[in-house]
């Protein structure tokens, strides 16, 4: 047997594993076992082992926790999961205890004395009883619930996936608040939203272990892990078939590290090369013509004025070749793809023959003076990835015939996390359907397509706005996942936005919000207008703005049914479970909703709401009565996973093994819900953001609204893809600033909270207790800077030093630096405080599509500190 990666691991965790390291692996075994055995006699230890969840961060791997006499002695993964692709746990997760046990987590509920707020503030913190805390807040909630209930706003990041964003949202309906705010435009919104408008809903994975080609822009699987270790496993395993994987990114992260082929694009002009690529694929003919004229709108014919011609219905119409006539398309048409046609005295073009004109001068040369990669490199990519699509092939699975596309574009935050992150992304899409590689075998599977078509309809853009944070206003109209960055700044001047209200009280679940935002001196001043709340179990930099902390079980102390990582092989369901309670704290982010709603005498009227929220059937939740985290917990799964509690209770999960059938031409597929006529299309025009911008013109105009600049708002809604989407504002406009920075993900921190105070994580060597700032050896020669020294990023709004790490694996024109760092509360532990801070200095131009908070897109000057 040849004894590659996967095989090794299979003969480690196999218990007749001996023949692959000679019995050496039994021998340390057994021996452990019987130490182990001799201490449990000595001193009898009562051993135990909980399956549970690891909620560290958004991957939520698979555990075994084993606890000796009640104290949890270690974390590993729960093996039984890696049939269902969970294979193992990182660090954060293996170390998880030691937040579970850390002396600086907060344990009783505090009030503020000083009510000032400000970083160098001394809060005056006074301890005060869980019944203080809640009187104090359900008085409060009571006051705005009888004035106008839109004045609380409950805001959770992590906190969502800790338990659920059913119960905070079951909580703000029961009350009449349209203020639910959550994380994603501080994640990756732009990405889902664009997704959205292109084929209906959110969603992706690269189809890895069929794929032959796979761009990856930017998405870093081995540092930032996700899909519960499903990602860099499978990515490793391919490469080792042949698998060619080229990454495309500004800097060499670990994942460019382990390409065949680094390709250091300027930071933010992604769309440019894609767009150069789109136009050798189109030069060249390398197009799923079949795909583009039957899955997509290509063929719409759109008038001069962008939108598509339709008939007295309302439907759309394409070319039909056999007619030579305008027609919906229906069965018996035939539509040209390309052309430029009159239709009844209108001038037309089909919609693919609009977004091939207008690529006539992003050529790979246009490409390599915006984006910095080689002409010659921008056409063999574009070649090698129409070679390797294999345009017009299938492949026999499960007995079917399917469309096969072994290449794959592949992002998270790379393409997303900018001011123009919709459009970026709409290019990498766009690019894969001219191939047809989109839910092809092989090729980017899309998860549930079409599940909303409303995505793909005209935004309401309404005015004035219902919530704080503009989302479906004329400022976010395709802000489909909340706009959170957005509350501080409405906060600072309700008026300018043409809010009705001025909002009293937040409570934040769970978020180290204005930490984790760009320009986020500027979100702390917007804390100052309201009366906060804030659940964490740490004293973070947003606990330090509160008026109320309130401290929070750890997920190794409390209950959920679980989310977990579908992926393209598999899909589950599973609870966390209390492990331990390592400070006897009576109450969770469950527990403190329920008794809000219980003080507020909302409870069954909450109850109905989160029998709605989970969208439960059979098994529901019964007016007239408490329930604990558990026994809620136990409800939801019998409703969901259709198992037997105990199920649950010893092995924490059930899997079930999706089928290729299913997978690729099931209820969700592209296959099912696009292909052929009288179908609707998946997006290559987006003609729907045409009607929105002419909405958002429209309202502006009639209102007099004067903080929308509507050249920005159409550049923003083309509906394609163009040049001036490579163009964010710091790059128009901080013209004396060279450098471009950029951010990321780091190994051994989660977000910016309590990971930073594992003294563990801390512990490993000095890259794991400080970030440094990346910076390219012959730029840094040009300054003088020798590796680490200390050095400035200046922006246009401020200044931040930090050490250099000189390296050749990143542009020179561009730093980088993780963002989990140079954290300052002087609530957290002296070895917590170290680092940078970049978020301190990052501008916010946030993207105007989804709302998306820009965090690559600003430029810099570096020097010597
Ligand atoms: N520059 C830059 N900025 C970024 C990013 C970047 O890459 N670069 N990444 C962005 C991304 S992808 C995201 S998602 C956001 C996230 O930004 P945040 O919203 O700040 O992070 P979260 O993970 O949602 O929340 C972290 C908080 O949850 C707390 N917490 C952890 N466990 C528990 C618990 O059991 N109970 C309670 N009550 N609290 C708990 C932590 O102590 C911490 O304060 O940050 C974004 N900010
Ligand atoms: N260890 C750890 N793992 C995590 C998290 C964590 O905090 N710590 N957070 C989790 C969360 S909430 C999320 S959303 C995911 C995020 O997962 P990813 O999006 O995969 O990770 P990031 O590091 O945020 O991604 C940004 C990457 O894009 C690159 N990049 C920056 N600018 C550009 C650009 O203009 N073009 C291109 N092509 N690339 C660019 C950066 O160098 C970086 O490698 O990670 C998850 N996993
Ligand atoms: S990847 Fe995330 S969920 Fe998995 S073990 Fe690490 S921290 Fe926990
Ligand atoms: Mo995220």
């Amino acid at each position: 047997m040849l004894l590659n990666r996967r095989n090794f691991l299979k003969s480690m965790s196999a218990v007749g594993g001996a023949a692959a390291l000679d019995g050496v692996w039994p021998a340390i075994a057994e021996a452990a076992e019987t130490a182990k055995g001799k201490l449990a006699a000595a001193v009898s230890v009562d051993v135990k082992h909980v399956k549970s969840i690891c909620v560290h961060c958004v991957n939520f791997c698979g555990i075994d926790v084993e606890t000796a006499n009640g104290v949890i002695r270690s974390i590993t993964p729960d093996k039984a999961r890696a049939e269902f692709h969970n294979w193992g746990i990182c660090p954060k997760g293996v170390s998880g205890l030691f937040n579970t046990y850390n002396p600086y987590r907060l344990k009783k509920p505090m009030k503020r004395t000083n009510p000032n707020k400000g970083p160098a503030e001394d809060p005056k913190w006074v301890e005060i009883s869980w019944d203080e805390a809640f009187d104090t807040m359900a008085a409060r909630l009571k006051k705005i619930k009888a004035d106008n209930p839109a004045k609380f706003i409950w805001q959770h990041g992590h906190g969502k996936y800790l338990i659920g964003d059913q119960f905070p949202k079951a909580l703000c309906a029961a009350f009449g608040t349209p203020n639910l705010v959550h994380r994603t435009t501080t994640c990756e919104s732009a990405r889902h939203v664009a997704d959205e408008l292109t084929w209906g809903y959110h969603g992706i994975l690269p189809d890895v272990d069929r794929c032959n080609l796979l761009l990856n822009f930017g998405a870093n699987y081995f540092e930032g892990e996700q899909w519960a270790r499903w990602l860099d496993h499978s990515v490793i395993d391919a490469r080792e078939r042949g698998m060619k994987l080229v990454s495309i990114e500004p800097r060499l992260s670990q994942v460019g590290a382990k390409s065949d082929e680094w390709v250091p694009v300027r930071p933010g002009k992604d769309v440019v090369l894609l767009l150069a690529m789109a136009k050798v694929l189109i030069d060249d003919g390398t197009l799923d013509e079949p795909f583009l004229t039957t899955y997509t709108n290509a063929p719409n014919l759109v008038k001069d004025d962008g939108r598509f011609l339709r008939d007295k219905d309302n439907n759309p119409l394409v070319w039909d070749t056999r007619t030579n006539s305008a027609k919906p398309y229906a069965e018996g048409v035939v539509p040209a793809l390309k052309g430029n046609f009159n239709a009844d005295g209108a001038a037309c073009r089909t919609s693919f023959q609009v977004f091939a004109d207008s690529l006539k001068d992003i050529t790979p040369q246009y490409a390599e003076e915006v984006a910095g990669v080689p002409a010659a490199t921008v056409t063999r990519l574009a070649r090698q990835y129409a070679a390797e699509a294999r345009i017009g092939s299938t492949i026999m699975l499960d007995g079917q015939s399917l469309r096969y596309r072994p290449v794959c574009i592949h992002t998270f935050r790379g393409l997303s996390a900018k001011e123009f992150g919709v459009q970026s992304w709409r290019a990498g899409l766009v690019v894969q359907m001219l191939v047809g590689a989109l839910d092809a075998v092989g090729g980017l599977h899309l998860h549930d397509v079409f599940k909303s078509p409303k995505y793909m309809e005209a935004a309401k853009c309404e005015y004035p706005p219902k919530r704080v944070d503009l989302a479906g206003s004329v400022y976010f109209p395709n802000g489909h996942h909340d706009v959170c960055q957005q509350v501080a700044l409405t906060l600072l001047d309700p008026k300018a936005f043409g809010l009705a209200y001025e909002p009293e009280m937040q409570i934040f679940y769970a978020t180290n919000r204005p930490f984790s935002t760009s320009n986020a001196m500027q979100q702390f001043e917007g804390l100052k207008k309201t009366w906060n709340v804030v659940i964490d179990v740490v004293m973070t930099e947003l606990a330090w703005y509160a008026d109320i902390v309130l401290p929070d079980l750890t997920y190794l102390e409390s209950w959920h049914f679980a989310p977990t990582r579908w992926n393209i092989g598999a899909k589950h369901s599973a609870i966390r479970q209390p492990v331990v309670n390592a400070f006897n704290i009576p109450h969770d982010g469950y527990s403190i909703i329920f008794e809000l709603a219980k003080r507020l005498d909302l409870r069954d009227k909450y109850l109905t709401e989160v029998n709605s929220k989970w969208g439960l059937k059979e098994h529901k939740f019964q007016p007239g009565r408490d329930y604990t985290a558990r026994e809620a917990v136990e409800i939801i799964w019998l409703d969901k996973a259709h198992e037997k509690f105990d199920v649950a209770l010893e092995k924490g999960f059930v899997g079930k093994k999706v089928k290729p059938k299913d997978l690729f031409t099931g209820g969700g597929s592209v296959e099912a819900k696009f292909k052929g006529p009288g179908k609707p299309k998946m997006a290559l025009y987006a003609e729907h953001m045409v009607h929105t911008f002419a909405k958002v013109e429209e309202t502006v105009k009639k209102n007099g609204i004067r903080n929308v600049d509507l050249e920005r708002y159409r550049i923003a809604y083309s509906p394609l893809p163009i040049k001036e989407h490579a163009f964010p504002t710091p790059h128009r406009e901080a013209k004396d600033f060279p450098f471009y920075v950029i951010t990321h993900k780091s190994m051994y921190r989660n977000q910016s909270g309590n990971t930073s105070t594992n003294p563990i994580l801390n512990a490993l060597g000095p890259d794991t207790q400080e970030n440094r700032i990346a910076i390219n050896k012959a730029a840094a020669a040009k300054l003088n800077v020798r590796d680490g020294d200390r050095i400035v990023i200046e922006t246009r709004i401020g200044q931040v030093t930090g050490k250099a790490r000189l390296t050749e694996g990143i542009r020179p024109d561009t730093v980088a630096v993780s963002y989990h760092y140079g954290q300052w509360s002087p609530g957290l532990p002296f070895y917590a405080r170290k680092g940078v801070w970049i978020n301190k200095v990052l501008e916010l131009h946030p993207d105007l599509v989804s709302g998306m908070n820009s965090f690559n897109d600003t430029k810099c000057k570096v020097y010597k500190a």
